[in-house]
């Protein structure tokens, strides 16, 4: 069995907030806070919040803007943090809602039914509970079958995911499975620390993958898969159940959200990932000229265009290798789903190109697809 992607879905939460939005009310609390604390600032004692500036940003990132579920509370310099409704034990949580959006746009484009699907990954970096799965409520919201399971391999879940569901469909343990990726990241964001304030968004998407010989219409060939791991606490969250047993625990929320060594992750991912890429396509006999696009993790676009570079020998035309993090800013795993997902209909059958994520763990995921 050839498993193929017969489906892909975005769902883009309509809240946006430009670089200049977000630069005022950060400022706003670092004024507040300096002012705040102005005696222990003077005495040494605390360090003054410095200002961000949208040139920064841009320049740092290449990030003009990102997407969210709440922008008013983020906005609040009283706040800083997304404020969302809190739901009932029996109704749908907000992470199964916006799966149920692309997941209906991936089965749409596929030509099937929900009843039709009878494996759900949810692969997230961050889901709102450990149990049950998130999965498992998609799965019943939909009126899918067979079975479900959540995995988290922050930002390379999706294509982690998508080799989990590629092998299973070629044992035969399912049929049909939806891999969908719910990237609420606001809700994990220090949006009062400036190192750190711009890089993240909120988004969901979703895959059908069945076997190739089943897809209604357009579709992509998986031909191979590659992961790998490599432990790192350059990018880290202590947010576990464990927490309350830590002495003090309360005192400092910091490490409970999104933590990071920016400029030490991209040193040492770069030659990770170019190096994995060129692996995955010398095993596979796939030249650079044999491919047509890559669809890259949407992280930093300094990264891209090196790691662009280097699988190419040259530097990449724009629709080469797209990016979509200036509208998106990085949506964790859904990244390089996105750019899939709105930069594949224009490639013609037997093109080839490859997904690759890359984030926390250290992991890197690739998949090498095949426009059937
Ligand atoms: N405005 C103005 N100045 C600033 C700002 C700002 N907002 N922020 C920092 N500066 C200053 C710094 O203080 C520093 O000043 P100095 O030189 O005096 O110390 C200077 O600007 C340069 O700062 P950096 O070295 O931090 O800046 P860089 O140019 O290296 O860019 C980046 C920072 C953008 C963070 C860059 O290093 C980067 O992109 N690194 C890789 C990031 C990455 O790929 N991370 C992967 C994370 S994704 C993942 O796997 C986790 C998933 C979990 C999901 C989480 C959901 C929330």
């Amino acid at each position: 069995v050839q498993p193929a992607i017969t489906g892909s879905g975005v769902f883009t939460p309509p809240e946006v907030i430009t670089n200049e939005e977000l630069v005022v009310a950060y400022n706003a609390h670092a004024e507040a806070f300096n002012a705040a604390h102005a005696g222990a600032i003077a005495a040494g004692e605390m360090e003054a919040r410095a200002p961000s500036s949208p040139e920064f940003i841009l320049g740092a990132s290449g990030i003009e803007r990102r997407h969210v579920m709440d922008k008013a509370g983020v906005l609040d310099p009283q706040v800083m943090h997304p404020i969302l409704r809190a739901r009932g034990d029996d109704e749908p949580g907000i992470m199964t809602e916006i799966a149920l959006d692309a997941c209906g746009t991936a089965l749409a484009q596929a030509g099937r039914e929900a009843g039709e699907i009878d494996l759900v990954i949810c692969a997230a970096s961050n889901h709102e509970r450990p149990y049950p799965a998130i999965a498992i409520e998609i799965q019943q919201a939909l009126g899918a079958g067979g079975f479900a399971f959540d995995m988290n391999v922050a930002c390379s879940s999706a294509t982690f995911g998508i080799q989990a569901a590629a092998d299973m469909i070629r044992s035969g343990s399912a049929r049909r499975a939806l891999v969908v990726s719910p990237e609420i990241c606001s809700g994990h964001l220090e949006w009062r620390d400036r190192d750190c304030h711009f890089i993240f968004g909120d988004v969901c998407t979703a895959l059908v993958i069945e076997a190739a010989e089943e897809a209604k219409g357009a579709h992509f060939r998986i031909l191979s898969t590659r992961c790998a791991t490599k432990f790192s606490n350059n990018i880290r969250n202590n947010n576990g159940f464990l927490r309350r047993t830590r002495p003090g625990h309360m005192a400092d929320r910091r490490d409970m959200l999104f933590v990071q060594e920016g400029r030490r992750v991209f040193k040492e991912v770069l030659p990770l990932v170019s190096a994995h890429i060129l692996g995955h396509m010398a095993e596979e006999a796939v030249g650079a000229a044999d491919l047509r696009r890559l669809w890259l993790h949407q992280a930093n676009k300094t990264m891209n265009d090196f790691i662009g570079r280097k699988v190419m020998g040259r530097v990449p035309e724009a629709h080469e290798q797209p990016n979509i993090l200036q509208d998106y800013a990085n949506t964790s795993s859904a990244g390089s789903i996105i750019a899939f997902s709105q930069y594949s209909d224009d490639l013609d059958p037997g093109d080839r190109g490859l997904i690759c994520s890359f984030g926390a763990g250290y992991s890197v995921g690739s998949v090498l697809v095949e426009r059937g």
